[in-house]
């Protein structure tokens, strides 16, 4: 890409005498796209200069400053050139400015360990990804969506970060990377990590649902995370006034049993202090705290946004108290530099952002032709023990493979809601508590979007998580955090997000809309999870393993009509890339009857009451459906007819048949059926309720008339 930014460059040779000293080396320029923070320092007066030292030691007030101003420096000249290169076309998306936060967020990370420490940063903690891992070649990357961006081109702007060093990359989507921190925090604790975390938000962030969830769980799990809020007077342009209608946000401690604190976020030197002061307190009593630093915003929300609400009045104040120049200030006082070091010094953090941007500009588009687009990690998974047992009903099933997973591997735990000593709503985690304890059986508080973000971050760990929603209605709850965040992971971040989800579904049991759904077209419109629907004690054990030992988030969804009415031998070998298949019930050639869950006894019913020959198929794995088994069957019958237990519009029964007819339509000698619930909510009153579900006899009366007009 041809760059008039480049015409700077050429002018801008590096200082012989330059007190900056920043790692170069490899490469035909000599210039490499990593910067070497350890050299990253000022020598003045040719004194030796400590690097950065990290909790649980302490930078002096000098030693901090001599690191904390050139990181301030470096953050605020790159993004005025991002803004720039926004301007000019080169940067998509937008820019949300940190100019004015560098203060806080320069604070905050100095004393974290990079890749071990939990942390997610926000949109406008730009020094803070300098500091934890980022360097300023990649983040330019990073805004410009190229080729060697951290996502490569899959996210823009503020998401990203670097998963595996347990730096999560943000989404969007504001409060939900706390309960993140507050999960991987938790669980590197359990492996016997001396970690911390630290969640920031906004205080427009902290009126999300998920601040208070993730605050809650942190105080009941005793986590040691530090909530920082970023208050900076405004969320986009909205002050705190129609924000919240409390003093302080730090006062809101006290409703979470744990501690609270305000501090001046202008003065980097205070951030910094208060962030040892909450670790040191945290490491003598594990539980969370809240950190208010009161900032400020020197730009606009982002790029496109003048700030007029702003009045002048208060721009101008907010101008002195600019957290640079008085920490540049503190560099003559504190550390003697005199006024021609901090400009060479200025310049050759210029030079850096010079360089970086150049080099960025440089770098290829993605190629979408050999872009990696798989939103599925691949890892094999590993042979397990086989199991076999004469009879067992599905509910048992559920509570054997649990068994398995918690026995054999010691980094998994199970989480939700009663699951602990009342054994769950289903009674299908029965005994698990007494063999394994509550530290890895654990009743969580009544939060799924927390839940599943807690879960998130704890796969992010090296742990396993299972969690089990009460019923599946309540995944609904989780949609953001399951659907984007968990689904979107590995896409995102190239980091894989092993977790099982179970969630007990289906109608049947006359408890009305919000206990009957299976929610499984919802949840298929998410790229990235998978989805298991077994309808017999052998499947319901093989999706509870396979779920389990697969690296992607997965959702086993389980029939609460099955649990304890369907028994059926166990007879399980040990392969679970085997399991991975369209189940076969009956076989027939006169018409293919496709059906999930509870509508697979009912199918069989229907076939075995019917004359003709019925090839009855349960997909299995519904996301991602493979429908080549079916249009196998479908060569052979001719006829297709599928059957869902919700309403037509809200499964994958359309699917199924739009999949077959695209590809194979060829095959089908009629228009192929879809025996579905009215779409309504599903009714409470059993007359109701079984008015509209698809039963044996609807789908034997269909059969015969789709057989009887071919
Ligand atoms: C849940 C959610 N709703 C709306 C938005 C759109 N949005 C992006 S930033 C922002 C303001 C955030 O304000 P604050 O939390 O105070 O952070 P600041 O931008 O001031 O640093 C809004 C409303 C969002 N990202 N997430
Ligand atoms: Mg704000």
């Amino acid at each position: 890409m041809a760059s008039n930014l480049d015409t700077h460059v050429a002018d801008m040779s590096p200082r012989a005498d330059s007190h900056f000293h920043v790692a170069r080396s490899g490469g035909k320029s000599g210039w490499r796209p990593s910067l070497d923070w350890s050299v990253l320092r000022i020598d003045a007066a040719h004194q030796a200069v400590p690097d950065i030292v990290h909790y649980p030691e302490r930078l002096s007030e000098e030693a901090f400053y001599r690191v904390a101003y050139p990181l301030m420096v470096l953050s605020r000249r790159l993004e005025e050139r991002l803004l720039e290169l926004f301007q000019k076309g080169y940067v998509k998306g937008t820019v949300t400015i940190s100019v004015g936060n560098e203060g806080t967020t320069v604070g905050m990370s100095m004393p974290l360990r990079p890749g071990r420490d939990v942390v997610s940063l926000l949109h406008r903690d730009f020094a803070a990804h300098l500091l934890l891992g980022s360097t300023p070649y990649q983040l330019v990357c990073q805004y410009l969506g190229n080729a060697e961006s951290p996502t490569h081109g899959r996210e823009g702007n503020v998401h990203h970060g670097d998963a595996a060093g347990r730096r999560f990359p943000m989404i969007s989507h504001l409060g939900k990377m706390l309960s993140l921190v507050v999960g991987g925090t938790w669980a590197a604790r359990q492996r016997g990590e001396d970690v911390f975390g630290l969640a920031v938000i906004g205080d427009g962030g902290t009126s999300t649902g998920e601040f208070h969830e993730a605050l809650n769980i942190a105080s009941v799990c005793k986590a040691p995370v530090l909530f920082l809020v970023e208050n900076n007077h405004y969320a986009f342009s909205t002050p705190t006034s129609a924000q919240y209608n409390c003093e302080r946000l730090s006062d809101r401690a006290v409703g979470y049993g744990i501690s609270g604190r305000t501090v001046d976020g202008t003065d980097a030197w205070a951030v910094y202090r208060a962030v040892c002061d909450a670790m040191d307190a945290m490491h003598d009593n594990p539980a969370p705290a809240i950190l208010e630093c009161m900032s400020l915003r020197l730009h606009g929300h982002a790029a496109y946004d003048k700030a007029e609400y702003v009045s002048r009045q208060q721009l101008q104040q907010w101008h002195r108290r600019d957290p640079l120049p008085r920490a540049r200030q503190k560099l003559h006082e504190l550390c003697g530099f005199s006024e021609p070091d901090i400009v060479a010094l200025e310049e050759a953090v210029e030079e850096e952002v010079q360089q970086s941007v150049v080099e960025a500009l440089k770098v290829a588009r993605p190629e979408p032709r050999t872009h990696r687009w798989s939103v599925y990690a691949n890892t094999a998974p590993p042979a397990v023990k086989p199991f076999a047992v004469k009879r067992a009903k599905n509910g048992e099933a559920v509570n054997l493979a649990l068994e398995h997973i918690l026995a054999h591997n010691p980094d998994a735990f199970l989480a939700g809601l009663d699951i602990g000593t009342y054994g769950s709503a289903f009674k299908t985690c029965k005994g698990l508590i007494d063999r394994f304890g509550p530290r890895r059986v654990i009743d969580m508080p009544l939060c799924e979007s927390g839940l599943v973000g807690f879960a998130l971050g704890a796969s992010q760990v090296g742990t396993r998580p299972i969690v089990e929603f009460q019923f599946a209605d309540f995944s609904t709850e989780a949609v953001s955090q399951l659907g984007l965040n968990a689904g979107t992971w590995y896409f995102r971040s190239g980091k894989e997000a092993p977790i099982l989800f179970r969630l007990p579904c289906g109608g049947g049991l006359t408890m009305g809309a919000f206990h009957s759904g299976e929610y499984e077209g919802l949840w298929s419109r998410f790229p990235g999870l998978k989805i298991l629907y077994p309808a017999t004690p052998q499947e319901t054990y093989e999706a509870l393993l396979a779920g389990f030992y697969d690296c992607n988030p997965c959702l086993v969804l389980e029939h609460k009509l099955l649990y304890w009415s369907k028994s059926g031998p166990i007879d399980f070998g040990g392969n679970l890339q085997k399991v991975w298949r369209t189940r076969r019930h009956t076989k027939g050639s006169d018409l293919t009857l496709v059906a999930f869950g509870a509508m697979v006894h009912e199918a069989v019913v229907a076939a075995g009451r019917c004359e003709r020959s019925i090839e009855v198929l349960n997909p299995f794995v519904l996301h991602p459906l493979d429908p080549e088994p079916i249009i196998r069957s479908v060569e052979k019958t001719g006829r297709l007819m599928v059957v869902q237990e919700c309403g037509a519009t809200q499964g994958l029964g359309d699917m199924v048949i739009s999949l077959v007819v695209r590809r194979r339509g060829s095959a089908l000698r009629c228009p192929p059926v879809l025996i579905a619930a009215p779409d309504v909510p599903v009714p409470f009153a059993p007359e109701l309720e079984s008015y509209c579900r698809p039963n044996a006899e609807k789908i034997l009366t269909g059969i015969e008339q789709m057989l009887g007009e071919t």
